[in-house]
């Protein structure tokens, strides 16, 4: 059976709807950022650019550094978009556009986030590097797919009875993530950790400007839920669902986060653009060797 043209639209000139690429303008090996500016960030470093587009916040430029061929992505912000982008992108490796089915021999994109986020705990400071090993999804979006088999329903049940989660909000959901990926950025001056992934900037993350919040020690049990040796590092707003839907789709994904805040001592960074152009530039020499 095809998919429908409803269900997988195809842009006139045979590009996927929101992203306006084709399989040949992408590498096996992708950066998403979130911001659209960021993207030229990264690609300034490049010997060469051998194909640029956008369309909304999704641009994306191909190019080379170092011989290796790497796509640049931008994802905006949040976990909606990432359902758009993954999605997109599998189907440009893994379905014949032509035929509108699924190829028999799959393909697996290697998918490193470079993104900034806030610490929750006060040992983490501003400016530090850190990789998520894990994820704590607290936006609901994957519970669109089958997840059996990403989820871990042990930890969750502890750290639901830990938070005493309101049953009205999606349950969360905690992904081991055990990409091949990690040993390629792992250093001494890298932290690790488990990264929240939150559906919003202000409630969602605990922060309050004039709405109170439906739980306002939620990031208080945050900070100091522990099982075994998880403990809940960040929040940002795409890790955890760009681990899942990766796992359900078969590629490899690992997410690199700048941390420019610390929301335990209230701190931003002094200079985040300069902590974020020097994991760009972490970033850039471990994916040549991957
Ligand atoms: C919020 O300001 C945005 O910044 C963080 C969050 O995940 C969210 O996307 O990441 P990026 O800097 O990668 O966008």
């Amino acid at each position: 059976m095809s998919i429908k043209d409803s269900e997988l639209i195809l842009n006139p000139d045979g590009s996927v709807y929101h992203l306006n690429l084709r399989p040949e303008h992408i590498s096996d090996t992708i950066i998403f950022v979130g911001d659209q500016d960021r993207v030229e960030k990264i690609t300034k470093h490049f010997e060469s650019i051998e194909f640029t587009t956008q369309k909304r916040e999704f641009k994306t430029q191909t190019g080379y550094y170092k011989d290796r061929r790497i796509t640049v992505i931008s994802t905006g912000i949040g976990p909606d978009n990432i359902d758009i982008v993954l999605n997109e992108l599998d189907a440009l490796v893994n379905i014949d556009l032509e035929t509108r089915k699924p190829k028999q021999n799959l393909t697996s994109l290697n998918i490193i986030r470079i993104g900034t986020s806030g610490a929750l705990q006060a040992d983490i400071p501003v400016d530090s590097f850190l990789i998520s090993t894990h994820a704590l999804d607290v936006n609901g979006m994957l519970h669109f797919y089958q997840i059996d088999g990403i989820n871990n329903p042990e930890i969750e049940d502890k750290f639901i009875e830990h938070t005493h989660w309101d049953k009205n909000k999606a349950r969360p959901i905690i992904i081991i993530n055990s990409t091949y990926l990690q040993k390629y950025f792992e250093s001494n001056t890298v932290l690790k950790g488990m990264t929240g992934t939150a559906g919003g900037f202000y409630g969602p993350q605990g922060r309050v400007l004039r709405l109170p919040l439906q739980d306002a020690n939620l990031n208080s049990k945050l900070d100091n839920f522990s099982y075994k040796d998880f403990r809940i590092t960040n929040f940002e707003m795409e890790t955890s669902v760009i681990y899942g839907l990766s796992k359900l789709l078969g590629h490899e994904a690992l997410s690199l986060n700048a941390i420019i805040a610390n929301r335990a001592n209230g701190t931003f960074s002094q200079h985040p653009k300069q902590t974020v152009e020097q994991l760009i530039m972490y970033a850039l020499e471990r994916i040549v060797n991957i």
